[in-house]
Formats: structure tokens, sequence, C-alpha cells
């Protein structure tokens, strides 16, 4: 299996620096200060991810060509490609800007509908935050309305790598998306139940047939969603000549307009945060316990009001915090769960789903489940067997109790455990930052630190060592992989080789 990702963009943007720092290993300071030829034609090179069969060919295309790729039959070179990645310079006039990514947009749907877009303004080190600011607000009026279009601003200078590698991350991963189920598969779900909400928004009023009709999903779940929907007072069902017409309550409204960003990989919904101050998300924020249809009983939280606190968002110009229904989640999961079979999902424990700043991850238990929601970044494998352990003992001790909350609903008896739960989160948090300390386990947040520092090493190896200078290439590139690869181990193999030259070249 193949993927494909084109580079497009305006001569001299950075397509090929950019291409060559994160695919080939090179040294970003060292393509900095020695420009690179223009590319003529078009240049390209494969990507191989064995862990999971897969390989993504990377294509760069001349910027003084555009015409060519753009405008002529050639253009077909864009079939079939998984993710256009359009590099502009943020230096250039907004116009400029702007007609380009039409361009791309325009060019898009028209010959390759389903592919997505990813627009990197990038040299924002040449630019003022305030410009950086204005061109974010601009794009967010002219593109809203555009699907399957994402926003980054980067640079490859020391103080916005770690983030523009992040994005790279980020790319590869949506690239990858069907065959990632730990990130790809829930957000799926979700998005596919708001679909639900959006098509009722779209026709305003819309019976259930016909509705089943646009969606072509299972009806059974498209049915069991929309009862969990109208419990929660999302939807309203009316009866009309022997017909159900289902629509959107006023709550319905608000909530889902917002939310629908809140799941996408959309960035764009914050505008006001700069690039390089980085929120700290704890390792483990909180959990929720549910019952097998989806009624939640019980959540802890690491502090007070953790999880809506990672899970909203800003609204800018208004400063209202829609938070998310976290207590909706459960119920999608109940729902997969009962329509598994259907969807043709097999193992059902080990979902994840990725927001912009927090990631889940469910366990399953007899009767129950359990939604853990962490830091996107961290190894979860290293502390599963703690969970577990956890859990199962609180159900166990606390069987009674759980029983009495799933029979009647009354659920006054467990609220003590929250104490505990809470209490389990923070030393559960310390157990997993001291084991990052003392080097036991690798996550993908070190990894992003070892990358950067990789990077900078190139720099410090005289150019005649040119055996070391390919490993440190070769270095970078492993190293990238295995994040993609969620393979914890193999990246602590390569932190072990990088400490190794450091010490033989950092000195
Ligand atoms: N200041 C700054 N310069 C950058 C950055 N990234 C790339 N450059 C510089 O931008 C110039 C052009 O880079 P290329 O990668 O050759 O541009 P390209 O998009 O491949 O250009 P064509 O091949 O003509 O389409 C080079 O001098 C790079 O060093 C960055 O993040 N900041
Ligand atoms: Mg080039």
């Amino acid at each position: 299996m193949s993927e494909k990702i084109i580079f497009v963009g305006p001569p001299g943007a950075g397509k090929t620096t950019l291409r060559k720092v994160f695919f080939e290993g090179e040294s970003s300071t060292k393509l900095l200060e020695y420009t690179l030829e223009p590319t003529y034609g078009e240049e390209s090179l494969i990507m191989k991810l064995p862990d999971l069969n897969k390989d993504v060919g990377i294509f760069d295309l001349a910027g003084q060509e555009n015409e060519r790729w753009l405008d002529t039959d050639e253009k077909r070179i864009f079939i079939g490609t998984k993710l256009i990645l359009v590099v502009i310079d943020t230096i250039s006039g907004h116009d400029e800007i702007f007609q380009f990514i039409r361009k791309i947009i325009d060019l898009r749907n028209t010959i390759t509908p389903s592919t997505y877009i990813f627009v990197l303004l990038h040299k924002i080190d040449l630019v003022s935050e305030k410009k950086v600011r204005e061109i974010k607000t601009l794009i967010k009026n002219k593109f809203s309305n555009e699907t399957s279009i994402n926003f980054f601003f980067t640079s490859l200078k020391r103080e916005y790598f770690t983030k523009t590698f992040s994005y790279f991350i980020d790319i590869m991963k949506v690239c990858l998306q069907e065959i990632i189920p730990d990130e790809g598969l829930l957000l799926n779900m979700v998005e596919e139940s708001l679909k639900i909400i959006h098509q009722i928004d779209k026709e305003m009023v819309i019976t259930k047939d016909i509705l089943y009709e646009k969606l072509n999903r299972p009806e059974k779940l498209v049915s069991y969603l929309i009862e969990g929907l109208v419990n929660k007072g999302h939807i309203e069902i009316k009866h009309i000549e022997n017909k159900d017409l289902l629509s959107l309550t006023n709550k319905g409204k608000v909530y889902y307009q917002k939310i629908l960003k809140d799941f996408s990989y959309s960035r764009l919904e914050e505008p006001e945060r700069e690039i390089e101050i980085e929120e700290q998300i704890p390792s483990i924020i909180g959990t929720i316990i549910a019952d097998k249809d989806g009624r939640s009983l019980l959540k802890f939280e690491l502090f007070d009001n953790a999880l809506k606190s990672f899970i909203s968002h800003n609204i800018p110009n208004d400063d209202t915090v829609i938070p998310f229904d976290i207590e909706l989640i459960p119920m999608f999961i109940s729902a997969m769960e009962k329509f598994s079979l259907e969807l043709n999902i097999q193992n059902l424990t080990g979902f994840g789903l990725k927001g912009s700043n927090l990631k889940m991850h469910v366990f399953g238990y007899e009767g129950y489940t359990v939604t853990i929601f962490m830091n996107p970044n961290i190894n979860l494998k290293a502390i599963e067997n703690k969970i577990n352990n956890f859990f199962k003992n609180l159900f166990e001790e606390n069987r009674d109790k759980f029983e009495v909350g799933i029979n009647t609903g009354k659920i006054n008896d467990l609220f003590p455990l929250m104490e505990t739960g809470r209490n389990w989160l923070i030393e559960l948090n310390k157990s997993y930052q001291k084991m990052i300390i003392n080097s036991e386990i690798m996550d993908k947040e070190n990894a992003k630190v070892l990358y950067n520092k990789i990077d900078e090493l190139y720099n410090e190896i005289n150019q005649e060592f040119s055996i070391t200078l390919e490993k440190v290439k070769k270095l970078k590139i492993n190293i990238m992989q295995s994040i993609i690869e969620n393979d914890f181990e193999e990246l602590k193999k390569l932190a072990k080789s990088a400490q190794d030259l450091k010490t033989r070249f950092a000195l």
C-alpha cells in the first residue's frame, strides 16, 4: 500500500528545504545557511513504514514550473494524492497568498475532491507576530467554509523547529489515518455522529428515512445515536402524518457547530495562541467510568474541571467557553460496541480519539468502560498495567456500590471514590514523570526533543566525518518513522545511539 504527498508552492517558499530536513535527515541550520538550487521538474522520494506496511511517496514540485503543474494536463499529478502540502512564504503579499491557496482548493475540488490540503505559511521567523495574527484572521474569514483544509504557521529556525516538526508528524498521521486505528477510529466515529447533527442542521427538518439514506450508515447505529442525542436534549423528534421528523433543539445547534471544529484537526480555532507558547498538558488528565450502555457513572479528574479545561475552546471575540460534553463520549463508545460487527470493527478495547490537545483511550471491563483522557504525546503502554490493576481492584472492592448505580441510577454512594480517584491520578502522573526522567521509557514529547537535539548535533560534527554525518541523518529519519509508528521501544534504542554520538562529538 502506498500513499502520496505533494509539495507545491511559489518558487523559493521553502518546499525543498522542508522536504530535506524532515524526510531526508538533513540539518536545518546548514540548509538555512547555504541556499539550495531551485528545483527543476519534480523530485521525489519514498518513506518506508514497514511496521504499518505502508510507503509514502513524497513529491516536490518546482515552483518555477507552477503553470505546468496547475494549468496544463500535467495537473494529473495531483490525482489520487492523499495530501497536498502547500508551502507559501509568509512574507508574500496577502493577495498572492490567498490567490495561490484558492487556486489549489479549486484544483483539488475539481480533480481529486477527497484529497486533504495542508497549507504551511512558512518562514514566520521573518515576519512580526502581528503580521502572523493578521494573516490568521484573514484566513479564518476567507476559508472558513472550505472543508478538508488546514493551516499551519511554520519555520525551520530553532525556536519554531520542534513545533514545525510536530506539524509534520500530524501531517503524516493524517496521511496514514485509516491504518492507525488507535487514533483514527473513534475520531471518525465522533465525526460520523456529528454528521447526523450536521445533516439535520443543514436540512432544518428531516425525516428519519431520508437521514438514513443520506448518511449511508447502518440504520441501527444511526437510530441508537439519535436516541442518545434526544435524551441529551440536542435533537427533538416530532411525529407528524406518520413520519418522524427530526430537528435540532437550540441547545443542539449552539453545541455542535463548535464541537465539529473541536475534533477536527483544525488549528484555526486557536488564533490567539502564540506558536511558541506551549500549554503544559499533564500526562494523564482524568477518566470517566460508564456502564455498557454509555451512561456515565463516575468521573475522576486530576484537579477540579481538568477535563473541561483541556477539552474546551476559547472562542475568539466572545469570551464564552463552550465545553465539549464529555459525557457523550461513553455513549459513542457504547454505540460502537453494539454495532461493532456491522461497522467491521474487531478489537474494541483500545480506541483512541485525538482532539487538539488531548487524546483518549478506552479500556473495557466486565460491565463497564473506562475512558482515560491524556496528553496526546504520552506512552500509554508504559502505564497500561497500572491502569488495569487499579480499575480491576476498584470494581471488585466496590461491586455493590457500582451495581446500585447501574440498577437504580443512584450514584451517591460512589462519590467518595472521587477522592480516591484523584489521588491515584496524582500518583500515576508522578510515577510516569519519574520513568521519563530516569530514561526507563520514551514518549513522543521526549522524542521530539531528541529530534531537535540531533538536528543541532549535525553542526557540532566536523564535516570531514562524513560517515558519522550519514549516521546522524539516518538517526533523524528513524526517529521520525518510529514516532509515526508509535514504536517506543525503537525510540529508546535511538535515544541511546544519539547519546553515544553526542558523547563522542559534543566535546
Ligand atoms: N528564514 C527562513 N528561510 C527559510 C526557511 N525555510 C527555508 N528557507 C530558505 O528559503 C529559501 C528557498 O528554499 P527552497 O527550499 O529552495 O524553496 P523551494 O520552495 O523548494 O523553491 P523552488 O524549488 O524554486 O520551488 C532557501 O534559501 C532556504 O534556506 C525558514 O523557515 N526560514
Ligand atoms: Mg525546491
